[in-house]
Order: structure tokens, then C-alpha cells, then sequence
């Protein structure tokens, strides 16, 4: 278990639904900040009777019982950082917002803004997308959201990389720090973008072209536009990977881990996630991925603590961090 400085055990919350097939929401969440070392906490604001197939039933918890379990982490436990997943409607993004926007000396926010589930159920009416911009996100160090999420939170529609590029600039007034548009979805982020960061995996730089079979995510951190691109694993074992990748993120900054890193190595680990379950025989729909799959953190990011190096394609210079 990762400890801080002062000897603390590193904690996360997820704020989220509950998948019962284990592949997506608050199950996905707590594998992975597992995966990752941190102790892992969970708020569940509803729950889907799930499998590979599809929802078939979606029982919400009330905001007052949400509000309930916020306080009983808050008075006790804490974390260093929290994500939020399937929200369900807007009256629970309002509950959540207020508790958390009054909760002192917590860690930075992760809101990834689901909507819509793989299989096609929606996980969030259209009037919970408002409560999400105006409410929700200017809380948020960080929002994730998928092409279609980034276009209904914006309100634009998302072609090329200049227009991925103006919706991210969108949500970023509505006050979160950085954005990170998820191109798994289709390949409009694949054409490139100014790449200042660079990523362990693979950068693009302006005006080059991008290999087929790649997936790229945009990024604006701090008013700075990156492109972060990985070769895209083919198969359908994709369930439960925003999640897993938000999860992630909160795991790293729950340890100190700085924004750009912290989004880069969640995507190795997602990446990882996808390839070592591609020969899984689980479910005959769009199947989960393997959240003990090894995560690759750089040295530097997590002050001495081991760390494990896997051989899984990542160049050598990842692996050598
Ligand atoms: O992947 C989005 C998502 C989030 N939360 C829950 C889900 C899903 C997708 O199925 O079931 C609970």
C-alpha cells in the first residue's frame, strides 16, 4: 500500500455507480486503485444489474443517502483524491457538487462525465448535462470525457482536431484546469495537434501523420494543447475503460503525481488493461479488461516506491523512465 511523506496511507474515493458485471463503474474503480497501491474508497449513487450484453435494470440511490455516504467518508476517512463516474440525474450532481465544493482539505477532483453506457444505455438523462457544466465541472481538476460526452458538453460538434480543440477550450470555461478528450471513440484526434508535453508513449508533432490502428487523446492542461497517441488494440474487450482510465488518474494524483503524468500513465495502464485481457473467454458481449494488469509508473513519480516495468510495446524510453 502507498504511503505519503508523513506516513499516511494514500486513499481514493469514487464517487459512481455500481456495475455488476465488475467491469465498469465503482468495481472497475476500486481494481484499479487496487492496481495501483492506494487504498480505495466508494460513494455508490446507483446501481445497474449489468453484464457484457448490456443494463438490463438501473436502481438510483436518493441524493440524501449520497449526501449520507459523503459524510461518513468525509468525517472519517478522507481522500487524497476523488473521481466521479455515473451520476444518474441531475438532483444527484447537485447533492454531490454541494458536498464536495464544502469539503476542506480534500484532494484534487476527477469528473469523468459519463453518459451513455458501451451498449448503448444511457446512463444520464439531457438534464443532467447542464448540472454537470455549471455545477460539477468547475470543481474539477481534471474532466474526461469520451467524443460524444465532449460534444454534448460543449455543444459542438467535433470533426477534426480543430474542433476537438475549441470544445475543449468550451468545457475549460466552465472552470476545469485541464480536459482531456478521449478519441477512443472515433479517430478525429488522430490527425495532429502542437504537442509541447511529451509523452512516454508516443507524441505526435504538428502536421505529421498519425500510423493507422492509432488511438489519440487530446489534451489541454493550463491553456497548453497536447496529443497523446497509442496504437489501438483491436478487439472488443473495451468495457469499463473510461472508468478504468479516470480511476487512474485519481490513483496517481492520490499519490502526488503530477497532472500530465498522472494522464499519461493512466493511459499506459489502460492500454495494458485491454491487451493482456484480449484472449479472455468472458461474456459473449463487449467484454471487461484486466485490471491486475501491471501499471508502469516512471521513477520520478512516485519517489522511491517500487515500481514494475512491463514488456508490452512501450518504447524503451517509457520503460527506461
Ligand atoms: O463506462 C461507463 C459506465 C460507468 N458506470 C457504470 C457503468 C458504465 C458502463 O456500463 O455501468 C456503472
Amino acid at each position: 500500500m502507498h504511503r505519503q511523506a508523513n506516513g499516511h496511507v494514500s486513499r481514493a474515493l469514487t464517487i459512481a455507480g455500481s456495475d455488476s458485471g465488475g467491469g465498469a463503474g465503482i468495481q472497475a474503480d476500486l481494481k484499479t486503485f487496487c492496481g495501483f497501491d492506494i487504498y480505495g474508497a466508494s460513494c455508490v449513487t446507483a446501481l445497474t444489474a449489468q453484464n457484457t450484453k448490456g443494463v438490463q435494470s438501473i436502481l438510483s440511490m436518493s441524493p440524501m443517502f449520497i449526501e449520507t455516504q459523503l459524510a461518513s467518508l468525509q468525517t472519517d476517512i478522507g481522500a487524497d483524491a476523488i473521481k466521479t463516474g455515473m451520476l444518474g440525474d441531475a438532483l444527484v450532481i447537485e447533492a454531490v457538487a454541494s458536498v464536495l465544493s464544502q469539503w476542506r482539505h480534500r484532494g484534487p477532483l476527477v469528473v469523468d462525465p459519463v453518459m451513455v453506457a458501451k451498449g448503448g444505455a444511457r446512463l444520464l438523462p439531457e438534464s443532467g448535462i447542464d448540472a454537470l457544466r455549471t455545477k460539477l465541472i468547475p470543481l474539477a481538476d481534471v474532466v474526461t470525457p469520451n467524443l460524444p460526452e465532449a460534444e454534448a458538453l460543449s455543444g459542438l460538434a467535433i470533426r477534426d482536431i480543430e474542433s476537438a480543440k475549441q470544445a475543449a477550450l468550451k468545457i475549460a470555461q466552465y472552470g476545469a484546469r485541464t480536459i482531456v478528450i478521449k478519441g477512443g471513440h472515433g479517430d478525429f484526434l488522430s490527425r495532429a495537434a502542437p504537442c509541447v508535453h511529451s509523452d512516454p508513449v508516443r507524441t505526435q508533432s504538428q502536421g505529421a501523420s498519425e500510423p493507422l490502428g492509432t488511438v489519440s487523446d487530446l489534451l489541454l492542461c493550463d491553456g497548453i494543447f497536447t496529443t497523446l497517441t497509442t496504437a489501438r488494440v483491436p478487439g472488443i474487450r473495451t468495457h469499463g475503460t473510461g472508468c478504468t482510465f479516470s480511476a487512474a488518474i485519481t490513483a496517481c494524483l492520490a499519490r502526488g503525481v503530477g497532472m500530465v503524468d498522472a494522464i499519461a500513465t493512466a493511459r499506459r495502464y489502460v492500454y495494458s488493461a485491454i491487451e493482456s485481457a484480449r484472449d479472455w473467454d468472458l461474456g459473449t458481449g463487449h467484454g471487461p479488461i484486466d485490471h491486475t494488469a501491471k501499471v508502469v509508473l516512471s521513477s520520478g513519480l512516485v519517489g522511491g516506491h517500487p515500481y514494475i516495468l512491463q514488456e508490452n510495446g512501450w518504447s524503451s524510453q517509457s520503460q527506461n523512465e
